[in-house]
C-alpha cells in the first residue's frame, strides 16, 4: 500500500542535503497519476516527497515521517481529505495542508478552508508553476512558524532567567541594606543608623509636639573584664548585654550599638519618667546575668545608665543637645559609683510664641 517516493536520483549528498533543506511534502490522492504528476513536479523542483494513495495511507506515513507540508484530494475512498485533515490537525494544529479539489465547488473550498487548510488547488493541475508556488508558500509559512514558536520559547527561557536574575538582585540589596545599618558583633543597630533614626523620630516629635526619651549605657569597668579574661571573653559580654537590653525593649524602640561597649536606645512616646523604668528593669536584668566562659569562668556585668528625654510640652529639641545631657547623665552615674542610673533635668516647657511657629 504505501509508497515512498525519495529524493531525486542523485548521487550527490551535497545535493541530497540541499533539496531536503527546502521542504518535506506528503501527498496523498487515491489517483496513482495525480500522485505520480505532483510528486514529480516537486522533486524537480528540490523537494523532499512522500507519498500515500488514501488518508489511513498517508496517516501511517505522517506518523513515521512528520513532514511540513500535505497536498490531499478531498474526495478518497475510506477516509475521505476532510476526516484525513482532522487526524493531522490533531497530531500538529499548525500543520499546513493544501486541499487539491476535484470539482469547482464554492462549497467544498470553503468547508476545506473553514476546516483549517492553508490553501486549496483546482484539478487538474496542469499548472506547475502555481503547483509549485503554492507549495514553496506552504512551506514559507511552516518555517516561519517554528522559528516563530522557537523565539518564543527562547524569550519565554530568558525571561524566566531574567526575573531570577531580578530575585536575586532584590535579596542582595536587601541584605546590603542590612548589613549598612546593622552592628555586625552584636547584630544591633550601628551608630550610622542610630544618628538617623535619631534625628528622624526628634523632628517628628519636635513637629507633632510628642514625648521621646534617650537612654545611653555603657557596660562598667569593661576594660577590666577584657584585661583579666580576654578580648573574646569581652565579645562575648557585649553580645550578651546587647541581647539583654533588646529584649527589655519594646519592637518601637530603636536599640543600637553606640560605639565600643555604649549602647543607645531611642524610645519615641515614651516620658522620661516611663524611659527611667526601662533603665532600671535593663539595669536589674544585666545584674542578674551570670556570663559562664568555656573554663567555668563567671562574669557578673553591670551597666550604667542616662536617661534624658521630653514630654509633649517640652521646646524643640536638637538631637546634639539631647545627646550632650544624655551623656552628662550617665557620667554622673559612673561617678555615682556605677551599676545605677541618673535622669536628666527636664527640658523647659515651649513658649506661646514656639508652640504657635510650630503650628504654622
Ligand atoms: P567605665 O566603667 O568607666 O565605663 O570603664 P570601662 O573600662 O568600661 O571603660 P573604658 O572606656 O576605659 O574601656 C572600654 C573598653 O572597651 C576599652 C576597649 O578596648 C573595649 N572595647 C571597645 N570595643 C570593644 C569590642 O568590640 N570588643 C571588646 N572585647 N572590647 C571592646
Ligand atoms: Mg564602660
Ligand atoms: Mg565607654
Amino acid at each position: 500500500m504505501q509508497s515512498i517516493a525519495t529524493v531525486n536520483n542523485t548521487s550527490s549528498n551535497k545535493q541530497m542535503a540541499l533539496l531536503s533543506e527546502k521542504g518535506h511534502i506528503l501527498v496523498v490522492d487515491d489517483e496513482e497519476s495525480i500522485v505520480t504528476v505532483v510528486s514529480d513536479v516537486l522533486q524537480q523542483n528540490g523537494y523532499n516527497v512522500l507519498t500515500a494513495n488514501g488518508g489511513e495511507d498517508a496517516l501511517e506515513v505522517y506518523s513515521v515521517n512528520p513532514v511540513d507540508v500535505v497536498l490531499t484530494d478531498v474526495r478518497m475512498g475510506g477516509m475521505d481529505g476532510f476526516e484525513l485533515m482532522r487526524h493531522l490537525k490533531l497530531l500538529d494544529k499548525d500543520l499546513n495542508i493544501i486541499v487539491m479539489t476535484g470539482y469547482d465547488s464554492y462549497e467544498a473550498v470553503l468547508q476545506a478552508l473553514q476546516s483549517g487548510a492553508y490553501d486549496y488547488m483546482q484539478k487538474p493541475l496542469d499548472n506547475h508553476e502555481e503547483l509549485v508556488a503554492t507549495v514553496d508558500r506552504a512551506c514559507s509559512s511552516a518555517r516561519l512558524m517554528r522559528e516563530n514558536a522557537k523565539l518564543i520559547k527562547e524569550l519565554a527561557a530568558s525571561h524566566t532567567k531574567l526575573s531570577e536574575a531580578n530575585r536575586a538582585l532584590v535579596e542582595v540589596n536587601h541584605r546590603l541594606k542590612k548589613m549598612a545599618s546593622t552592628d555586625a558583633l552584636t547584630l544591633l543597630f550601628n551608630r550610622r543608623y542610630f544618628d538617623q533614626a535619631l534625628n528622624r523620630e526628634l523632628s517628628r516629635r519636635n513637629r507633632y509636639s510628642l514625648s521621646l526619651s534617650l537612654v545611653m549605657l555603657d557596660i562598667d569597668n569593661f576594660k577590666e573584664i577584657n584585661d583579666t579574661h580576654g578580648h573574646e571573653a569581652g565579645d562575648l559580654t557585649l553580645k550578651k548585654v546587647a541581647e539583654i537590653i533588646n529584649d527589655s525593649a519594646r519592637t518601637s524602640d530603636i536599640v543600637a550599638r553606640y560605639g565600643g561597649e555604649e549602647f543607645g536606645v531611642v524610645l519615641p512616646q515614651t516620658e522620661p519618667a516611663n524611659a527611667a523604668i526601662f533603665a532600671e528593669r535593663t539595669r536589674a536584668a544585666v545584674e542578674n546575668e551570670t556570663i559562664v566562659l568555656k573554663d567555668g569562668t563567671e562574669i557578673n556585668p553591670t551597666i550604667s545608665l542616662g536617661v534624658a528625654g521630653a514630654t509633649s510640652q517640652c521646646i524643640p529639641i536638637e538631637p546634639k543637645a539631647l545627646i550632650s545631657v544624655v551623656d552628662k547623665a550617665l557620667y554622673e552615674a559612673k561617678s555615682q559609683g556605677r551599676n545605677c542610673f541618673v535622669v536628666a533635668p527636664p527640658f523647659g516647657e515651649a513658649t506661646e510664641a514656639e508652640i504657635d511657629s510650630k503650628a504654622a
